[in-house]
């Protein structure tokens, strides 16, 4: 296997999508590789399955970074939907300085974070029950406005075991049938905090059931378009989850089941994956509007420190939303 160094070419679409609430994305690219005949470009990306996923190389997270590589990684993130950099050291700070030229980030209602770092979350098998993780989801769907991305970084591993899978929810929606495609268009689906985060878990004692109660009602359900349209590159991807969706709104209840029954096993094919044996020092960045993913738990009583930065994202929107102009 080689590394090809590449350059990105934009093409930008002959029918640029234009949104109801006035959301013009008049600059929809897709990228691709133009691979260059000499070998001095400085990063490099290795693609790791045909539809998600990339190791880069070439570039220190903690250093400053220019314009031009923060460009670079933002363009590789909507190409790959998740990209790995390795041997990294980066510090708490330097995490959240890194995911904060992404976006604003977002502090999670649930997950103890790192002392002086509210915006770095740990997730510490020893500290935290972290059955919500170890099944496909994307995080905080239970938001009006989920996470754009996320950024992961690998502190403490088991010796084996303790994975990550990824999917691509562009490639699950791509391999559906057009009829089904256009039955799925114009639905809606709740998404529940509650669901992943259940009172009999997180209620223990009468303080945490009163805390528990007070995030639950800062975080009612919300209701979501099945499909939606990625707001910088157009393309389409399934959004319901098995980690926050209940239920798609204006059917029968059995169907709904039926429905997101098939959706999620038809996510979950490996077709769309990839699979992350996890290094100390590696970080992975995923772009949360279009993937899901699971994080397996198979190393226990071994312990796994992982820490998380999650950038903010925007209101999903679904193709009913969207005119072609
Ligand atoms: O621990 C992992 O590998 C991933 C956990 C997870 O779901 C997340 O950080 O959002
Ligand atoms: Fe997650």
């Amino acid at each position: 296997m080689t590394h090809s160094s590449f350059q990105v070419a934009h093409e930008t679409s002959q029918k640029p999508l234009v949104f109801q609430n006035n959301y013009n994305l008049t600059n929809l690219h897709s990228y691709s590789y133009i691979p260059r005949s000499s070998n001095t470009a400085e990063v490099t990306a290795h693609a790791l399955s045909p539809h998600i996923g990339a190791i880069m190389q070439g570039i220190d997270l903690g250093a400053s970074l220019s314009v031009d590589t923060i460009r670079t990684i933002r363009e590789m993130l909507l190409h790959h939907q998740v990209i790995f950099f390795r041997n990294q050291t980066l510090t708490p700070h330097q995490h959240r300085d890194f995911a904060q030229a992404f976006g604003s980030l977002h502090i999670h209602p649930v997950y103890p974070t790192v002392p002086d770092v509210p915006e770095a979350i740990v997730l510490d098998t020893d500290k935290n029950d972290l059955k919500d993780n170890a099944l496909w989801h994307t995080d905080v769907t239970f938001s009006e406005t989920p996470p754009l991305g996320a950024i992961l970084v690998a502190r403490y591993l088991p010796q084996t075991g303790g994975d990550t899978l990824w999917a691509s929810a562009t490639a699950a929606y791509d391999a559906l049938s057009p009829q089904m495609k256009i039955h799925l268009e114009g639905l809606t689906a709740l998404h529940d905090f509650t669901r992943s985060f259940p009172l009999s878990r997180f209620g223990r004692t009468a303080d945490e059931r009163n805390h528990w109660a007070d995030i639950r009602n800062r975080n009612l359900p919300v209701e979501h378009p099945v499909i939606r349209i990625h707001p910088e590159t157009g393309r389409r991807a399934i959004f319901v989850n098995e980690g926050f969706t209940t239920e798609i709104c204006g059917i029968e209840q059995d169907e709904s089941a039926a429905l997101l029954s098939f959706l999620f096993r038809h996510l979950a094919r490996p077709e769309f994956q990839i699979r992350w044996r996890w290094q100390e020092g590696d970080v992975a960045f995923w772009d949360n509007r279009i993937t899901q993913h699971y994080a397996v738990d198979d190393y226990r009583p071994h312990r796994r420190i992982m820490h998380r930065v999650t950038i903010m994202g925007d209101k999903p929107v679904g193709p009913v939303h969207a005119v072609l102009s």
